[in-house]
């Protein structure tokens, strides 16, 4: 295949509701959408990178940066025979997981358009439906973070993820193990303990959490291997993990039990797909990890998680707990049994709202053969 277009949009879209984790609050998600144009067909990809480098060291700025002088002209040049090619040509490049997956994306998406099959189906996904939770931000207080559980207990989600930070640990998984005992919960620090201070994390090992999520720090895998080694509870792995190597040596040295697969942390779905082969192989549960993304991301992240090794409940939540209007249709809604529909129309399977997308757009560039 021949790309002759590629469109880069920074957008800005505002949330629902605040989103605070251990690093930062976010009130808009900002992100870099991409439409690349080939053989008469569109493909469509989501850049996951946000305003400031809190989760990620990647940015939206830097991502413009790396796809516009870098990224951007590998792909313009010459054929595109298959989705490893853009590996080769990008292969000379370090790093930038997140702007090589939001292409990697895009590709993804006209392939399976050319093939006229889903997304999933070209992934190897056969799973209709996936289950699916919620992930709630640090809330004011204790009692605020019950009643915004329960809201969301009460939409239909039967699993939910609150993030903690030093301080704001203990007391929350207790006051919301107390209000739902049987509830399928779990936490996650986003990197913010240090193996000296993890007294508070072994302190949540009697609350029954489905897992506990990067508790240390992102390049800290030999840490996290000592903590699992003290705790009943399973370490679940995101930030550490960006590679299948990666995935690999963590299993190797029993650093985590779980891990969350983000095709935008690992570069793109061909490595997402190659770290659920691998834990599916090991025995090793995983589940798909979400970043705010709009209509365009979430539909590739239902696309990944309809694989068979994603057995746990994805961060993957309804169209309306991130925005009121996205810039893709038809939204997504949570089924009774707390799953979302794996789209089944052919490519990432939603149709992107060319108004609405101009309406959160900051910044455009076009760049042609
Ligand atoms: O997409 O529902 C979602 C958010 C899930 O908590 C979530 N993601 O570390 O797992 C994580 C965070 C990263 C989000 S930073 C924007
Ligand atoms: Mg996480």
């Amino acid at each position: 295949m021949k790309i002759d277009f590629i469109e880069l949009r920074h957008i800005r879209m505002r949330l629902v509701a605040p989103f605070e984790t251990s690093f930062g609050v976010e009130h808009d998600r900002d992100c870099i959408i991409l439409t690349l144009r080939g053989e008469g067909l569109t493909g469509w990809g989501e850049c996951a990178a946000g305003m400031s480098p809190g989760y990620s060291y990647e940015t939206t700025a830097t991502a413009w940066h790396v796809l516009t002088d870098f990224f951007v002209p590998a792909i313009l040049e010459g054929e595109i025979t298959e989705i490893e090619d853009l590996r080769d040509r990008l292969g000379k490049f370090k790093g930038h997981p997140l702007a090589r997956a939001g292409l990697e994306m895009a590709l993804w998406d006209l392939f399976a358009q050319t093939a006229e099959i889903p997304l999933a189906t070209l992934l190897g996904g056969d799973q209709k439906a996936v289950p699916v939770g919620v992930s709630v931000g640090i809330q004011k207080d204790a009692e605020v973070l019950i009643d915004v559980v329960g809201r969301f207990i009460d939409e239909g989600y039967d699993r939910v993820k609150i993030k903690i930070k030093p301080g704001r640990d203990v007391g929350e998984v207790q006051a919301v193990r107390g209000a739902y005992p049987d509830l399928k919960l779990q936490v996650d620090a986003n990197s913010a303990y240090m193996f000296e201070d993890t007294a508070s994390i072994e302190a949540l090992d009697d609350f029954d959490l489905l897992l506990i999520e990067q508790p240390l720090g992102e390049d800290d895998l030999f840490d996290h291997s000592r903590l699992q080694a003290r705790l009943k509870t399973a370490i679940c792995l995101d930030e550490s993990i960006l590679s299948v190597r990666h995935a690999r040596q963590a299993l190797e040295i029993n650093a985590c039990r779980v891990i969350n697969i983000k095709p935008g942390r690992v570069g793109g779905l061909s490595e997402a797909k190659a770290i659920h082969d691998l834990c599916l192989d090991s025995n090793i549960p995983v589940w798909c990890g979400g970043m705010l993304e709009t209509g365009i991301g979430r539909a590739s992240n239902l696309a990944i998680a309809s694989l068979p090794g994603f057995t746990l409940p994805g961060d993957i939540s309804a169209t309306d707990r991130y925005y009121k209007e996205d810039i893709a249709a038809p939204s997504f809604v949570l089924n009774p049994d707390s799953t979302i529909d794996v789209p089944t129309k052919p490519g990432l399977g939603v149709e992107v709202l060319s108004d609405r997308l101009d309406q959160v757009t900051l910044r455009r560039e076009v760049f042609k053969v």
